[in-house]
């Protein structure tokens, strides 16, 4: 991308991905719309604000910056955001979780071009994206990986050995990013498992830590902006987000703040797309 886009630009690109996955997985019958929404703006940011150095027509370009959904089940937004970046055709989104289709319930490296990690069984997407880091920096590159993690998704201990380790090796070409939504599968995160403030326990590890609005474009490209000029130790974005960002009138009127892995039923698609577009 040669011109950074505007804010106001970058709002309207998160939105659209948002009603993607909306219709993707309202098509789909199936799929977690409410994760996908709370990680639009992060998502939007990256690959159209100018921090992914990827090029779909050469998808393993050894220099490309990698970004890991390693909540994978938010897949929807990651396709909508592939799909705009060109990697596939838009119309293709429609086929998610369908038999045969590449876009599957969940990001699989073996089957669609880009997808940088296979990722689903949460916990694991920071190991990976470490050992890229080193990797990366062992090749002599000047790359960056992003990681995007669930604030459930912290409850796997080894999210935690993958901090100590990039924390040991000082991996200024890693960023990772907490998807702070309150929620997880079975309920609020608080009441799961409460390991908030995240910054303050991950800064003794020696990251870098921020805490943002990340529903907040203008916050969102500020923190990466931050991020990506530390190159001595790795970044951690801590993003408080709502789960279901952009359409919480929606989840309000159906009564589930969490609607955890639920689909909208068409004419609630319909309604929460007409509120994003309006
Ligand atoms: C290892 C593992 N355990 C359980 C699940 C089932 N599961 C899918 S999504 C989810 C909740 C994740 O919550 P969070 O990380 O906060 O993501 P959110 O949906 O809130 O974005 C769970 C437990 C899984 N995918 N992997
Ligand atoms: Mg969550």
């Amino acid at each position: 991308m040669s011109e950074k886009p505007s804010i106001e630009e970058l709002e309207a690109k998160a939105d659209l991905l948002r009603c993607h996955a909306i219709r993707m997985t309202t098509e789909a019958g199936s799929g977690h719309p409410s994760s996908s929404l709370s990680a639009a703006e992060v998502t939007a940011a990256l690959y159209f604000g100018g921090y992914l150095n990827v090029d779909p027509a050469n998808p393993t370009m050894p220099e490309r910056d990698r970004f890991i959904l390693s909540k994978g089940h938010a897949c929807p937004i990651l396709y909508a955001a592939m799909a705009e970046r060109g990697y596939f055709p838009v119309e293709d989104l429609m086929t998610l979780r369908k038999l045969g289709s590449p876009i599957e319930g969940h990001p699989n490296l073996r089957r669609l071009p880009g997808i940088e990690a296979s990722t689903g069984s949460l916990g694991q997407g920071l190991s990976i994206g470490v050992g890229q880091a080193l990797g990366c920096r062992m090749d002599g590159h000047a790359n960056r990986v992003f990681v995007v993690i669930g604030d459930g998704e912290m409850g796997e201990g080894q999210v935690w050995e993958a901090i100590a380790t990039a924390a040991k090796y000082k991996l200024g070409n890693l960023t990772a990013i907490i998807d702070q939504n309150g929620y997880q599968q079975t309920g609020s995160t608080k009441t799961v498992l409460d390991q908030t403030p995240f910054a303050d326990r991950i800064a003794p590890f020696g990251w870098h830590t921020q805490t943002i609005n990340g529903n907040s474009m203008a916050e969102v490209v500020s923190a990466l902006d931050a991020a990506v000029a530390v190159t001595d130790q790795p970044t951690m974005i801590v993003a408080e987000t709502k789960k279901g960002a952009g359409i919480i009138p929606i989840l309000e009127e159906l009564g589930d703040s969490n609607l955890h892995g639920q689909p909208l039923k068409p004419e609630w698609a319909e309604k929460a797309i007409a509120l994003l577009q309006s």
